[in-house]
């Protein structure tokens, strides 16, 4: 069966009752963000390429007052497994350390150019953490829809700017050198759309995704390997040695005759590497299009195609996101379109677009097909969802 996504009302209950509890007093301001699932263009942003995400109905909010104390106090209600889950740090003096859940905090706190005060909060969120589909993100632009509102912040700066504090602030803070994806969509988003994401222009087009009869399923493999950490980077790396030796600016830049045309000069793992950018900035594009002129089959193999090329050369997926895309695709005579690993990989979530008709027998397939092979996945149906925004209390 598919998880029941928390209404952002009991979110806000929850977080208001909780906020009472430990600072005795209501909190006066109050924001929300949501995670996103990426539909095609995978580790194509932070190479000036295509991505294709969509806000989902999973969001952070939190609930505050600033305070004059020059001392924030904030509660996590949903980051049990890094403790403590209650944590303090001075306005001026903002610097890294443990829980690792505040420093995304801090991080933005950190790009207010110290124009905010201290504050007391709580925070509460439906974002299955570590899933792959940016609880992270949701977080920092949460935050930066709670102090956009104070007194001294100017919030009245481009909606670009905004996006390019939250992802800096993951730089700095939480060591992650990510592309600018999960913080755009989570900013913008729009109800009932994708949006196709030009990452070097930094221009979006939404794509509406409102027919009845299609849904996306997104299915938490709910494991998470620990390459992670020092892969991103590595792949980042990798991407940026090798727009040097084809002398572009970014790989959005490179052809794949240039890549033939330059084979000799890199080393097979990178041309594996810039061939799966290529091709998937190629694909996501197509994509946009094929959904755009509900052409569903196209999108759908080319979902399997983006899987297939970054498992076989880029290498992030795993074990048990290709079992899922697998489980998924043999459901195809029964309505699945397209699935793939969606996110930085390594374990996380699978995205699958299928007809809504199907969507109970496709899950109980795949759940019981993951079983027997010792594992255990949740899923979530997800419609297209509305971007960050403050919350009138
Ligand atoms: C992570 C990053 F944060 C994004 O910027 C993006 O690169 C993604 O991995 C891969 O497409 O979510």
């Amino acid at each position: 069966m598919a998880q029941k996504i928390q209404p952002v009302e009991k979110l806000l209950a929850e977080a208001c009752q909780a906020y009472e509890k430990r600072f005795k007093g209501k909190p006066k301001l109050a924001a929300r963000a949501p995670g996103r699932v990426n539909l095609i263009g995978e580790h194509t942003d932070y190479n000036g390429g295509f991505v294709f995400p969509m806000a989902l109905p999973m969001v952070t909010v939190i609930v505050g007052t600033p305070t004059t104390s020059g001392k924030c106090r904030i509660e996590t209600l949903s980051n049990s497994a890094d403790n403590p889950t209650y944590a303090e740090f001075h306005i001026a003096d903002l610097k890294k350390g443990a829980p690792k859940w505040c420093n995304y905090v801090k991080g933005v706190c950190a790009q207010m150019s110290g124009k905010v005060p201290s504050f007391d909060a709580v925070i509460v969120s439906s974002v299955p953490l570590g899933g792959g589909v940016s609880s992270s993100a949701a977080l920092e632009v949460a935050i930066y829809k709670f102090l956009e509102q104070m007194e001294g912040v100017t919030a009245d700066i481009p909606l670009i700017q905004k996006i390019l504090k939250c992802q800096k602030a993951e730089h700095e803070f939480a060591g992650m050198p990510c592309g600018i994806m999960d913080q755009y969509i989570s900013m913008t988003g729009r109800e009932g759309h994708a949006l196709l994401l030009d990452c070097r222009s930094e221009q979006g087009r939404l794509v509406p995704l409102t027919d009845p009869n299609v849904v996306v399923l997104l299915v938490n493999s709910n494991v998470k390997h620990e390459l992670t950490g020092s892969e991103y980077p590595l792949r980042k790396q990798q991407c940026q040695d090798a727009a040097k030796i084809l002398s572009v600016a970014s790989l959005r830049d490179a052809t794949e005759a240039a890549l033939e045309a330059k084979k000799s000069a890199l080393d097979e793992e990178t041309y594996r590497r810039v061939r799966h950018v290529i091709s998937e900035i190629k694909r996501t594009d197509e994509a946009a299009t094929a959904l755009e002129n509900g052409d569903y089959q196209t999108f759908g193999r080319l979902m399997v195609e983006s899987h297939n090329s970054l498992r076989d050369d880029y290498e992030v997926s795993c074990k048990e996101l290709d079992q899922l895309v697998e489980f998924a695709m043999q459901m195809k005579g029964e309505g699945v379109f397209g699935s793939r690993m969606t996110g930085g990989g390594f374990g996380g979530c699978t995205v699958t677009l299928l007809e809504t008709r199907s969507i109970e027998k496709v899950i109980e397939y795949i759940d019981t097909k993951y079983k027997a092979v010792g594992n255990k996945a949740t899923f979530f149906v997800c419609p297209p969802s509305e971007g960050a925004k403050k919350i009138t209390l």
